[in-house]
């Protein structure tokens, strides 16, 4: 049995495959993973999620258990089916353009909410059946919100904690949801719910007492039967010394220096790295940098512009017209303005390893992230721990979570193409003294709240939650 259990959509493993067709499972890095490696080591953990493939139509949706890089895991099984409805249907058709300022319209039915259910049901069994009395279980993301209330039902002796690594809507928006109660009920289950901005915790806490007329204060809501729910902003990060240390290798340098040479050894290295989300804002930027071309005001001669746009939820119609429309406009961009041996853009549909990411972040004199709606943005975080020198410029988007803690990036409203084309335009121009005035204070600010710091902050704050609740038998910590 378990004292910690982290539940989330995805298991952080790779399944490989070899010529016999014999699987074995290799863990796929990640902060979050890194963050809570040790925390797992040293509670005895297990981490339960699907492992991202389906399974076959009628085979059993009994959980598998197996270890990869000494972590317990414990895979969900998920069918083509239930992928479909329940991640790509509800998760990403109707909560996450929700979530994210209707940037796309969000559609609603009911046969994708009745998967979404089922499959939390599926889960929350999971994590009752692996947990320890009085454990710790911590739930991610927004395609498992029901699952705390799911949970507390069966193992009310549990430490329940909930994040949202993706923003909270106001009411004006939550309230269009069909099942909004029950969602927000879901949610209530837990003993602490964890945002990563402090609006988001307070459109929550807004929330269960307009729609659900529970009692609340600024940080905490009662449930109808007494417990007492924490909601706080917990705004997460990265392992900051392990891209520091990275971005400081000799390979990492030569690597980056040998991209700029590749790039024709423009002056100016301009650099976006997102996944290739409508909510990302890729769009505008583009258009944004056009304009500058097309006027002059930056010089395709010595400025490259290097978009690299991960492969994402390619089997979702919006996602395949949105790419389109994005390699239509680079195609513009680069025929109007690029000549043979020089191309303005620089367009990457691809995946790449941490070393080649980190050699880009190096190269770029100028990170351009600039999303609709964000709820942190990592790669923001990134570039900063990349910069060893202090020197580079962040432009990044008033609307990325991002933004609450890196004060001294050049901020900017996605949406005003002017004000767009006025930061590129500075940032260019920004003398040394004035890059490194403001990427001292990001690069202090990171590596103090990193990503181990970020988990200890919300497990401590779990560790306390719930005190008073009327209903928790059991131990208290
Ligand atoms: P995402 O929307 O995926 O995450 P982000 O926070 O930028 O956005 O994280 C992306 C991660 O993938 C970064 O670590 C980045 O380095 C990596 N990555 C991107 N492109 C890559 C590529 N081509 N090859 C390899 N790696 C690549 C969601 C929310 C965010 C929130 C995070 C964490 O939407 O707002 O910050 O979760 O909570």
């Amino acid at each position: 049995m378990n004292e910690f259990v982290v539940v989330a959509n995805r298991l952080p493993v790779d399944k490989i495959e070899d010529a016999d067709g014999n699987v074995s499972w290799k863990r796929s890095p990640g902060g979050l993973v890194s963050a809570l490696e040790p925390l797992m080591r040293r509670r005895s953990g297990a981490w339960i999620g699907w492992p991202g493939s389906p399974a076959a139509e009628g085979s059993s949706v009994e959980p598998e258990r197996f270890t990869a890089g000494d972590i317990a895991m414990v895979a969900v099984p998920l069918t083509d089916q239930e992928v479909e409805d329940y991640y790509e249907g509800y998760s990403n058709g109707t909560l996450w353009p929700l979530y994210h300022d209707v940037v796309a319209p969000p559609e609603f039915h009911r046969h994708w909410y009745d998967a979404y259910r089922k499959v939390n049901q599926r889960f929350a069994d999971a994590a009752a059946q692996e947990a320890a009395h009085g454990a710790t279980v911590w739930v991610q993301d927004y395609q498992l919100q029901l699952l705390p209330q799911m949970l507390r039902e069966q193992r009310p002796d549990l430490r329940i904690g909930f994040f949202l690594h993706i923003p909270f809507p106001p009411t004006e928006l939550f309230t269009r949801l069909p099942r909004r109660k029950e969602l927000l009920e879901g949610l209530l289950g837990a003993d602490l719910v964890g945002f990563q901005r402090p609006g988001a915790a307070a459109n929550f806490v807004r929330l269960s007492r307009d729609v659900l007329g529970l009692e609340t204060s600024r940080h905490h809501v009662t449930t109808a039967n007494g417990r007492r729910v924490t909601a706080k902003h917990y705004p997460i990060s990265i392992d900051f010394m392990e891209l520091d240390t990275l971005a400081r290798q000799p390979e990492t340098l030569h690597r980056s220096e040998q991209l700029r040479r590749d790039l024709g050894n423009p002056k100016h290295v301009i650099l976006g790295v997102d996944r290739l989300d409508y909510t990302k804002g890729i769009d505008l930027r583009l258009k944004a940098f056009g304009e500058l071309l097309d006027e002059g005001r930056v010089s395709a001669e010595d400025t490259s512009y290097v978009q690299v746009a991960t492969p994402s939820r390619e089997r979702v119609e919006q996602y395949r017209l949105m790419r389109e429309q994005i390699e239509a406009t680079v195609g513009r961009i680069n025929g109007t303005h690029g000549r043979i041996g020089r191309q303005p853009i620089h367009y990457l549909h691809s995946s790449f390893d941490r070393d080649d990411l980190v050699a880009m972040l190096r190269l770029a004199d100028v990170a351009l992230i600039t999303p609709l709606r964000d709820g942190m943005n990592l790669v923001a975080k990134e570039y900063i721990a990349s910069r060893v020198h202090s020197d580079g410029v962040l432009i990044l988007s008033e609307f990325a979570g991002a933004a609450v803690e890196l004060k001294q990036a050049v901020l900017v409203n996605p949406y005003d193409t002017d004000a767009m084309k006025d930061s590129i335009a500075k940032a260019l121009t920004m003398s040394h003294k004035e890059q490194v005035d403001r990427m001292r204070p990001m690069r202090r600010r990171v590596r103090t709240f990193d990503v181990a710091a970020w988990a200890q902050a919300f497990l401590d704050d779990l560790a306390g939650a719930g005190a008073g609740s009327a209903s928790r038998p059991g131990r208290s910590h």
